[in-house]
């Protein structure tokens, strides 16, 4: 079994249901158990496009599945959830990235591992950091090292009584 850290975002379509039924689809994977889940946390959208506010959260999976299964069973996920690809950076109903998985160093079309994001996106660094304190990730170091953008949007954690 090796470890797999998945990137979960949503912020359509009641995107806390998105996200908590993601935990449920990745659980229920063939060859992949969950192991430990991020709180959810709410932030603004990064990037280019007029969007509304998103949940992200990170799920740890122990599983048995090389990246490119791993890959093709997060994209039946985001599938069957009702993503749609139209723009990139776009508003969606469900991401899931592959974040890290094992000691894997993979850069080829279509698959990137470790995720190229991780290191400046605070909702991925404080669910990451709360599951996996002292990860050493491939090639970009000790997940402690990585700072928490200040100019990048304001990030909270979202709260058990609260709904969307
Ligand atoms: N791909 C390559 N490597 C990977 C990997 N490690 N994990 C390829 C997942 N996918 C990987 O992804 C495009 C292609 O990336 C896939 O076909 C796969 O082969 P996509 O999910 O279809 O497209 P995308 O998500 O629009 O593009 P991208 O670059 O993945 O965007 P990001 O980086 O996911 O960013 N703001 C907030 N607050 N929270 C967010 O979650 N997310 C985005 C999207 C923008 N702003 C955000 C958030
Ligand atoms: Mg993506």
């Amino acid at each position: 079994m090796t470890p797999a850290f998945i990137g979960i975002g949503s912020n359509l379509n009641d995107p806390i249901r998105q996200v908590e039924a993601a935990f449920e689809l990745l659980d229920a994977m063939d060859g992949a158990r969950l192991f430990a889940r991020s709180s959810l946390y709410r932030s603004e959208a990064l990037g280019p496009v007029d969007q509304p506010r998103y949940i992200n959260a990170v799920a740890l999976l122990h599983t048995t599945l090389d990246s490119r299964e791993l890959l093709n069973g997060l994209q039946d996920i985001e599938d069957f959830q009702g993503r749609k690809r139209e723009v990139r950076w776009g508003p969606r109903v469900l991401d899931l990235d592959l974040l890290v998985h094992g000691d894997q160093d993979i850069n080829e079309p279509g698959l990137k591992v470790p995720h190229p994001g991780i290191a400046y996106r605070n909702f991925v660094l404080l669910p990451l950091r709360e599951i996996a304190p002292d990860l050493v990730i491939p090639g970009l170091g000790r997940l402690e090292d990585m700072a928490i953008d200040e100019n990048e949007p304001p990030i909270s954690r979202v709260q058990d009584q609260e709904d969307c």
